[in-house]
C-alpha cells in the first residue's frame, strides 16, 4: 500500500514525532507522569493524528518498526527530561501485534540499555485490555517479563474490552486506565457513572493503581477524587504537546 511505503520513509526522514499529554495527582497536583502519543508531520497535509493513519498501520510492515522507534524515542525523550531535571515517566501505547513480536522484548532491553540513566520504572506500556485475549499464556509472559525488567504496564480503554475477572487477575499489570467514553458522560449518565465506580474498586480489590483518562471539567475531577480515584489525563489538565512544551507546562502548572 501507497500509505505503507511512505511511513517507512517518513520514519527515515524524521517526520514521525511525539506529543506527550501529562498525567496529575489531583490530591496534590504533582504531575505523576506523561503519555507519549505518535503524531506525523507529513509534508504535503500537515501534522496528521494517529487516526489519520494508524488504522493503515495496523498488521503492517511499518507496524512493529514505528512501535519501536516510539519506545526509543520516549525513553531519549525521558532521558533528557531527567538530566534537565524533570524525572518523568513517560507511557508508551503498545500494539497487541507490537506485543506479540518476537522481538519485543529483546528489542525493549536493548532500548533501555541504550540510556542506563533512565530506570526502567520510568517507563510505562499502555496496552489494550483487549490485548491478545486468544493467547493468554503468552501475553502473561510478555508482561511478566516485561515487570522483571522493572517497567511498568497499565491496561488501557479498560472497561471496552471483554476481559474477563479470571484475566484480569492473572495479568501482571500495575494500573487500570479507565476508558475516555465511561468519564465523559459519567456526571450526567448513572450507568457510565456506575461502570467508573465499578472499575475503581475493582482496581481497589485487585490492588493495583487506577487512573481516569478523557478528564475535560473541574467536576469530573472532583467526582473521580471522591470516588477514590485521583490520577487524572484529559484536556482539562492539558491537551498533548510536543516534548519541548513540556517543562513550561509544568512550571506554570505547578
Ligand atoms: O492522540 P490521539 O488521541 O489522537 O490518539 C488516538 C489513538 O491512537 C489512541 O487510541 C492512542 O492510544 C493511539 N496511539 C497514539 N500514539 C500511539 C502509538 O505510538 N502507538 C500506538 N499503538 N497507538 C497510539
Ligand atoms: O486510547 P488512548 O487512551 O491511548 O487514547 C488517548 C487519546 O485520547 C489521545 O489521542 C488524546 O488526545 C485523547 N484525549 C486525551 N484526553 C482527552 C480528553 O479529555 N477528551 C478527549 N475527547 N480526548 C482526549
Ligand atoms: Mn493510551
Ligand atoms: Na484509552
Amino acid at each position: 500500500r501507497e500509505i505503507i511505503s511512505r511511513l517507512h520513509n517518513a520514519l527515515q526522514n524524521d517526520e514521525l514525532t511525539l506529543y506527550f499529554q501529562p498525567k496529575v495527582d489531583l490530591r496534590n497536583g504533582a504531575v505523576v507522569g506523561v503519555e507519549a502519543l505518535i503524531r506525523w508531520q507529513h509534508p504535503e497535509r500537515g501534522l496528521l493524528s494517529p487516526a489519520a493513519f494508524l488504522p493503515q498501520v495496523e498488521g503492517s510492515t511499518a507496524e512493529y518498526p514505528i512501535g519501536k522507534w516510539v519506545i526509543s524515542t520516549a525513553i531519549r525523550k525521558a532521558s533528557q527530561w531527567l538530566i534537565e531535571g524533570f524525572p518523568l515517566k513517560v507511557s508508551v501505547n503498545i500494539s497487541a501485534n507490537q506485543l506479540m513480536h518476537p522481538e519485543f522484548l529483546n528489542d525493549l532491553r536493548l532500548a533501555l540499555a541504550e540510556h542506563p540513566e533512565v530506570p526502567a520504572s520510568h517507563l510505562e506500556l499502555e496496552v489494550l485490555e483487549s490485548v491478545s485475549i486468544s493467547d493468554v499464556t503468552r501475553t502473561v509472559e510478555i508482561l511478566a517479563e516485561c515487570h522483571r525488567i522493572g517497567v511498568m504496564v497499565s491496561l488501557d480503554d479498560f472497561g471496552t474490552g471483554y476481559s474477563s475477572l479470571t484475566y484480569l487477575r492473572k495479568l501482571p499489570v500495575d494500573t487500570l486506565k479507565i476508558d475516555q467514553s465511561f468519564v465523559r458522560d459519567m456526571l450526567t449518565d448513572p450507568e457510565d457513572h456506575g461502570i467508573v465506580n465499578a472499575v475503581i474498586n475493582l482496581a481497589k480489590s485487585f490492588n493495583r493503581q487506577v487512573i481516569a483518562e478523557g478528564v475535560e471539567t473541574l467536576a469530573h475531577g472532583n467526582e473521580l477524587l471522591r470516588m477514590g480515584c485521583h490520577l487524572v489525563q484529559g484536556y482539562g489538565i492539558a491537551k498533548p504537546m510536543p516534548g519541548e512544551e513540556i517543562q513550561t507546562w509544568i512550571k506554570y502548572w505547578l
